[in-house]
């Protein structure tokens, strides 16, 4: 992509409104604008991110035997009245009526949605296990949107719903679901802790956070000191042990009850990523969904249900990688690998040098953003940090003249001096 072409509304001065770093960064690199509290445009830089992480979630979860589908925002209000969630959920949900007078709901959440197809569809427990995932916009109109994506009223969520012919096949799935997040997470770059919390809202007997250790988090977490260690990558630890060891979010914490000593125990704030509930039958019942068993008897579908909170990933990416200069980030979710930055605009051999690197490294599949436009080199550099993609290629007057470049990585800052081949071998692996 050539940056004269782009549209990447760049802000110098930090916005007043965000008082979160993830915040003010997303403003500031033009990947969001604002259209009403909790609603936002994403701009191109913020979407590539955006299907990055997406396309990231998705590749994990169909390893792991899920399937994707998409259902529509906009629900009909029976299907929530036949659950008795229609009243229960409250505020939060934006409620819509249509030119004929029926009642519609922008979707917080698919419970019922999905137990509607599948009692379309399934009649027998061969079909079982079904585990059923989409990734799309939700809204909750929430009391207090803020920190940007982190609590808008319009995000982007993934949720899976599972269907099992056993309780205990849905808490073998929940456990399968627990590792597979602890995976998605750290593809994406991070290090999540699941901790055990309330069901809320959504029901169920058991269920899990997965947590982002960050300041600026809106939970309070206590768990286990050894969790630092993972987190700092001192020790690796399966997502089974990690499971045995003590973590909890706020309102599941009884300091009296606490089996970890105190010198043991933190207490800091995440960014809640993830969420997984064991559902049993709260659903299937209330909708009278029934399927025949083994046996020839009637039987009632347990269910679990999976949350990823996709839009929310990209602040919270951005919380645990940046620095004063701007965001960091990591390879698999960056909107562009290589940013190319030509010092000299219409020098011949500055211009030269540089669409062959851009040519190049394009048809090798590694995506640049290259700044050909002519503002001065300090503006130049400076933007390039602040939107952080992971490598710096510059391209001088002097070096260009040598046949060299100035490779950069935004993460350690080191900058080497490279032949065009080097440079391309490196950035084409
Ligand atoms: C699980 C999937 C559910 O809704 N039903 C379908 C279950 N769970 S949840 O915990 O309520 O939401 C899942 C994840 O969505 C993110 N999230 C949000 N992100 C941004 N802004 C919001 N207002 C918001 N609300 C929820 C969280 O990451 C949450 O874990």
């Amino acid at each position: 992509m050539r940056l004269s072409r782009y549209f990447l509304p760049l802000l110098k001065e930090n916005p007043s409104e965000a008082q979160i770093v993830s915040h003010r960064l997303m403003l500031r690199a033009g990947m969001i604008r604002q259209q009403a509290a909790g609603i936002y445009s994403w701009l191109p830089l913020g979407l590539r991110v955006l299907a990055n992480i997406e396309a990231i979630v998705a590749r994990e979860l169909d390893k792991a035997g899920c399937i994707r589908l998409l259902l529509p925002t906009l629900q009909p209000a029976e299907l929530w009245k036949e659950s008795g969630r229609y009243d229960a959920f409250g505020k939060e949900m934006l409620r819509i009526k249509d030119r004929a007078e029926r009642d519609l709901l922008y979707s917080p959440t698919c419970e019922e949605m999905i137990v509607d197809n599948f009692r379309a569809a399934i009649r027998s427990y061969k079909s079982l296990p079904l585990h059923l995932y989409q990734i799309n916009w939700k809204f909750r109109d929430e009391v207090r949107p803020r920190f940007g994506v982190m609590r808008g009223r319009e995000f982007y969520m993934k949720d899976g719903y599972s269907f099992h012919a056993t309780l205990d096949d849905a808490k073998r799935e929940y456990d399968k679901m627990y590792d597979v997040y602890h995976a998605i997470f750290k593809a994406l770059g991070l290090t999540a802790i699941a901790v055990n919390a309330n069901t809320g809202a959504i029901g169920g007997s058991m269920s899990h956070e997965f947590q982002v250790v960050a300041e600026t988090g809106e939970s309070a977490l206590y768990y286990d000191a050894t969790f630092d260690d993972i987190r700092s990558g001192k020790i690796n630890m399966s997502s089974a042990d990690m499971r045995k060891l003590y973590a909890a979010a706020d309102e599941l914490h009884i300091p009296e009850e606490c089996p970890v000593p105190k010198e043991r125990l933190r207490e800091t704030r995440g960014i809640e990523v993830g969420q997984i509930f064991l559902l049993g039958s709260k659903y299937t019942d209330a909708m009278n969904i029934q399927v025949i068993g083994a046996n020839g008897e009637a039987i009632v579908p347990e269910m679990g249900t999976y949350g990823i909170g996709v839009s929310r990933l990209v602040g919270a990416i951005i919380e645990a990688s940046h620095d004063d200069n701007g965001i960091i980030w990591p390879e698999s979710v960056a909107p562009f690998k290589v940013g190319l930055i030509n010092l000299r605009v219409g020098d011949a051999k500055c211009d030269a040098l540089c669409e062959t690197l851009y040519d190049t490294l394009e048809s090798k599949g590694v995506s640049v953003l290259y700044d050909d436009t002519e503002d001065r080199a300090g503006a130049k550099f400076a933007s390039m940090d602040l939107i952080g993609l992971p490598w710096q290629l510059t391209v001088g007057p002097k070096g260009a003249e040598r046949g060299v470049v100035e490779l950069k990585n935004r993460k350690f800052g080191e900058k080497q001096e490279l032949s065009v081949e080097a440079t391309l071998a490196q950035l084409i692996k």
